[in-house]
């Protein structure tokens, strides 16, 4: 549903609107919303896009279904497909996007509220965004532990056993649980953190969505807690959720790194990001 009536924050639906309402100093509380697709031009790929998506790609493991890599219960089975996928997007094999370093320089400008992200990959820490303004809602590679008894496990032994494409087991006497990084799988709760921090959506006077196809759940919740009329701003190749449908939605359907070089120029900032992200 297309909004019949005009904006009421931006003078107009772009992104130099945008670039007018935070050079004017009214959005000073950027709330990010992310997923796989700001990391896929640092060569990660993403769950759906067509052929080059990670499920696509998993055929070759031998799943019963693609998403049995990120079910528990598959997990307990078979944990060796998981740790496949594991070795794949270990961070430290990838290096951030310009994406990532515009979420950063917010950051580095006070702007930024809090980056809520689907990724596991880390690569907004590796892009310099401070861990206190990050919400990993679906966790990270950065911990592990068993998943029975819950003790964490080494993080030197879990890279070396990564490496070797071997699952750990629990490293306390008698238990003799799997271990799994602390990423959340399908069925499972997500961090506390996550459900602390939803209310800053709901405080942001801008919302930035980048990269995801706002499937999964309760992620694909949070634009929706921004009250109208706060701008929610999508960069993404498609249209998702329901962004577009308030008066002062912004879409710039195309690639993220290419929707934040455009703001980035709108806001007389495109030298700071590049060197910024050179830096990295
Ligand atoms: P998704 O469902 O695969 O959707 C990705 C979205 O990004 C789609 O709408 C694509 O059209 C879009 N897209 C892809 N590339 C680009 C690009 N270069 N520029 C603009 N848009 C692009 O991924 P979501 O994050 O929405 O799904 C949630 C899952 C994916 C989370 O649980 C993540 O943990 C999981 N995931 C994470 C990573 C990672 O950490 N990098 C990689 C793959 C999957």
């Amino acid at each position: 549903v297309l909004p019949d009536t005009p904006p009421r924050t931006l003078s107009d639906r772009s992104l130099a609107a945008v670039a007018d309402l935070i050079r004017s100093g009214r959005a000073k509380r950027i709330v990010v919303m992310t997923g796989a697709g700001i990391s896929t031009a640092a060569g990660i790929p993403d769950f759906r896009s067509p052929k080059t998506g990670l499920y696509h790609n998993l055929a070759r493991l031998n799943l019963p279904h693609p998403e049995a890599v990120f079910d528990i219960d598959f997990f307990r089975e078979d944990p060796r497909p998981f740790y496949v996928l594991a070795k794949e997007l270990y961070p430290g094999n990838f290096q951030p996007t310009v994406s990532h370093a515009f979420i950063a320089l917010l950051a580095r400008k006070g702007l930024l509220r809090m980056l809520f992200t689907q990724n596991i990959d880390c690569l907004e820490r590796a892009a310099g965004v401070p861990p206190e303004l990050i919400i990993e809602a679906h966790g990270s590679f950065a911990t592990q532990r068993c998943i029975e008894c819950k003790t964490p496990f080494p993080d030197d032994a879990m890279r070396a056993h990564v490496e070797r494409g071997d699952p750990p087991s629990c490293p306390r006497e008698g238990c003799d649980g799997l271990v799994k990084p602390d990423i959340v799988f399908f069925g499972e709760r997500l961090p506390d953190a996550f459900y602390e921090g939803s209310s800053i959506a709901a405080q942001a006077d801008l919302v930035l969505v980048m990269g995801t196809s706002l499937t999964v759940h309760p992620f694909a919740g949070l634009p929706r807690l921004a009250p109208e009329p706060v701008p929610r701003v999508l960069l993404n190749r498609e249209c998702v959720g329901d962004l577009g449908t308030r008066a002062d939605d912004v879409l710039r359907l195309g690639t993220c790194d290419a929707g934040v070089r455009d703001l980035a120029d709108a806001l007389g900032w495109r030298g700071e990001l590049e060197s910024a992200w050179e830096e990295v």
